[in-house]
């Protein structure tokens, strides 16, 4: 099978909850998601989606991926379906998250062209799907309070503090989420915010709570230092990009790991990372940076794959964004994310949501 026809799309998708603010004063207003679809001589299309978030979240930004797409649209023309993430990779060195779409696309035609929904292609669903985070953007004390009652009355159980700025700012954060969720299980995340002081000072304010230390640092290798000083899990986001970051990060006594789509390239590599996570006894996220239906069913489908044993939590972007790309998502009631049981991603794109095309290469 190999493809004829690829065309690409972009659609901004504002966030439902307004801006999201990380540590150091990062703010977005919503993703900028590049949309691909793959045409192919079985006649089976394929469907991606790829977005940063903002341009301050990842080494990634939209504007990059979409001035990478029309040489990687050309370059899939004539290509096995089978062969895209090669075929990417000898195209453009780097660059991963623009890859990311076109690599996610070629997934979903395979599995409609086997007749089999894509979790089955990756493992097969261990469970009926994934615990639920919501991400609390750094504000006042009340607000985030606020927040945090607003997402565990909406059926959320898991909470992502955002805390990584000035340290005892952060602590009283963190006491004023405990205190209006005291039931909630929390992760902070400082988004590789702190140094290492601003971290250990954060943690000895704060050895009376319960939560996951997220991405204290921005480093591996500070945040490895920061070990010894955390009595508590610690999982690492920003600084996994490959299987030597985990082998690394395993090596070193962290906990686990989030795996992001678009950073590490596509659906192939979140496999192939993602599996070594899981046989070096990892906990493993595998979510993404941002996009909506058509991204968050490839979280859903690379989540539910993963064992549930070691299986921490992903994101539901398509409920944080103010409009759909596609139809077909099984609702997130108790707060678990599920994947469709059609073929491929399983569900059905809105092509009228798109607009025109940004890149159109080959014919039908
Ligand atoms: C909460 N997220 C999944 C959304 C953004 O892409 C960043 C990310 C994080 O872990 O900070
Ligand atoms: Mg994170």
């Amino acid at each position: 099978m190999r493809i004829v026809r690829v065309t690409c799309f972009r659609q901004l998708q504002p966030f439902v909850d307004g801006p999201y603010v990380l540590s150091g004063g990062r703010v977005d207003e919503g993703f900028d998601s590049l949309v691909v679809r793959i045409g192919t001589d079985a006649g089976v299309e394929g469907w991606g989606e790829m977005s940063p978030l903002g341009t301050m979240y990842d080494p990634a930004f939209a504007d990059g991926a979409f001035a990478a797409a029309p040489l990687l649209s050309s370059a899939l023309l004539g290509a096995p379906v089978a062969s895209v993430a090669r075929v990417l990779d000898r195209t453009l060195k780097g660059h991963p998250y623009a890859k990311s779409a076109f690599d996610m696309a070629a997934w979903d035609a395979l599995g409609r062209a086997a007749g089999l929904p894509l979790h089955d292609l990756l493992g097969g669903a261990d469970g009926e799907g994934t615990t639920l985070y919501r991400s609390i953007g750094r504000s006042d004390p009340d607000t985030m309070a606020a927040t945090a009652r607003k997402y565990r009355d909406s059926g959320y159980r898991r909470l992502q503090v955002k805390v990584g700025g000035d340290p005892q700012a952060d602590v009283e954060h963190l006491r004023a989420v405990v205190a209006a969720v005291p039931d909630a299980e929390l992760y902070c995340d400082a988004n590789g915010g702190w140094q290492i002081g601003d971290a250990r000072r954060f943690l000895a304010a704060t050895a009376d709570l319960s939560y996951v230390l997220e991405q204290p640092c921005a480093s591996l290798r500070e945040s490895v230092m920061l070990r010894p000083h955390a009595a508590r899990p610690m999982v690492l986001d920003e600084s996994i990009t490959s299987v030597v970051d985990v082998m690394d990060a395993a090596q070193h006594g962290i906990d686990g790991v989030t795996i992001k789509i678009a950073r590490v390239g596509g659906v192939t590599n979140a496999r192939l990372i993602r599996d070594v996570a899981v046989s070096v006894g990892m906990a493993v996220t595998v979510e993404d940076t941002g996009g909506a239906d058509i991204d968050t069913a490839a979280m859903a489908h690379l989540s539910v794959s993963t064992p549930a044993a070691q299986r921490a939590h992903t994101v539901d972007f398509h409920h944080w964004v103010t409009v759909s790309n596609g139809v077909g998502m099984p609702g997130t009631e108790g707060g678990m994310l599920r994947s469709p049981q059609g073929p491929g991603l399983g569900i059905e794109v809105t092509i009228g949501a798109l607009g025109d095309p940004v890149v159109d290469e080959g014919g039908s």
